[in-house]
């Protein structure tokens, strides 16, 4: 997507509705903005159908309003709850079946590299929990193992959300749930130990009562991929109605997390350091 793409031809200009106009003169494409900028800008989501409360489409928000080129950036998802908010934003998106996510965004880089040579175009996944740590765990380490220069993002609500609430492999241990009745039996998946372990040269975790962050950490995580390897972030957006907390609460929940399983964590190579260092 880009704004010459979307500017509409001159026939088309006073019927169309004035959101999509919005876009066109005042939205993020080839014209840069942050999480800093949210609330001055036309987002590429402005709306979704999730529940009140909802962590991912809170994590979407954010992790979109960081992307450094929204106009040449293909975000790849699976089904679950982010789906139904990605598919209605203005960012290229592609679905995939459950849990192809990375071998899907894999193709897709390398073809847009062979179609364009001279551009970045950033392949972005962006999944649930239950998309990377469970049904899609292999294909997604397997994409970290290739060094494919894709960033990967988990939306971990710590359950599957989408389809009533079943426990994913990154419930917490102990866990109870719609259907997971007696309990989780296990830990969570380390899937950002394995991101290191695996070829990833950049991981980030936090969550959505960090704003700032995550938009920092996506916006790296994008800006590696595109010249070093993959990139893992892994953002936690509590889920109110499967966690059964109050809708407004779903700050306070991820504040609390951050002293638990999702202290601040960050690992990135040497060379990465360096990289960084120059932005
Ligand atoms: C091959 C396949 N198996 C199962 C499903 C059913 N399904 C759709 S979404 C989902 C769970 C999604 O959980 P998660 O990835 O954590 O995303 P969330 O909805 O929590 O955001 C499942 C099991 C499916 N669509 N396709
Ligand atoms: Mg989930």
């Amino acid at each position: 997507m880009s704004v010459r793409n979307i500017t509409p031809v001159k026939e088309f200009e006073d019927i169309l509705p004035k959101e999509y106009k919005d876009l066109v003169n005042k939205g993020p494409f080839n014209n840069k903005k942050s999480v800093d900028d949210l609330g001055t800008f036309k987002e590429i989501i402005e709306e979704h159908p999730h529940c009140a409360g909802c962590g991912v489409s809170l994590g979407i928000r954010l992790a979109l309003a960081s992307l450094p080129s929204p106009e040449d950036s293909l975000v790849v998802g699976t089904p679950g709850c982010s789906f139904f908010a990605l598919s209605q934003s203005a960012v290229n998106y592609s679905n995939t079946a459950f849990g192809n996510q990375n071998a899907v965004a894999t193709g897709l880089k390398r073809m847009l590299q062979i179609r364009y040579p001279d551009k970045h175009k950033d392949v972005i996944v962006m999944v649930g929990d239950g998309g990377i740590a469970d049904i899609g765990l292999d294909l997604t380490l397997h994409s970290w193992f290739r060094k494919e220069k894709i960033t990967t993002i988990m939306l971990d609500n710590e359950v599957y959300g989408n389809t009533g609430g079943q426990e994913s492999g990154m419930s917490m241990k102990g866990r109870v749930l719609n259907m997971a009745p007696t309990g989780k039996k296990f830990d969570k998946i380390p899937v950002f130990d394995m991101a290191e372990v695996s070829g990833c040269v950049y991981g980030a975790r936090v969550t959505v009562a960090n704003p700032k962050k995550v938009g920092q950490v996506v916006r790296n995580a994008i800006l590696i991929a595109r010249e070093i390897g993959p990139t893992y972030v892994q953002i936690f957006t509590p889920c109110p109605t499967n966690m059964k907390f109050p809708p407004d609460q779903t700050i306070k929940i991820a504040k609390e997390a951050q002293k638990d399983q999702y202290s601040y964590k960050e690992f990135m190579t040497d060379e990465v350091a360096e990289y960084l260092k120059n932005i």
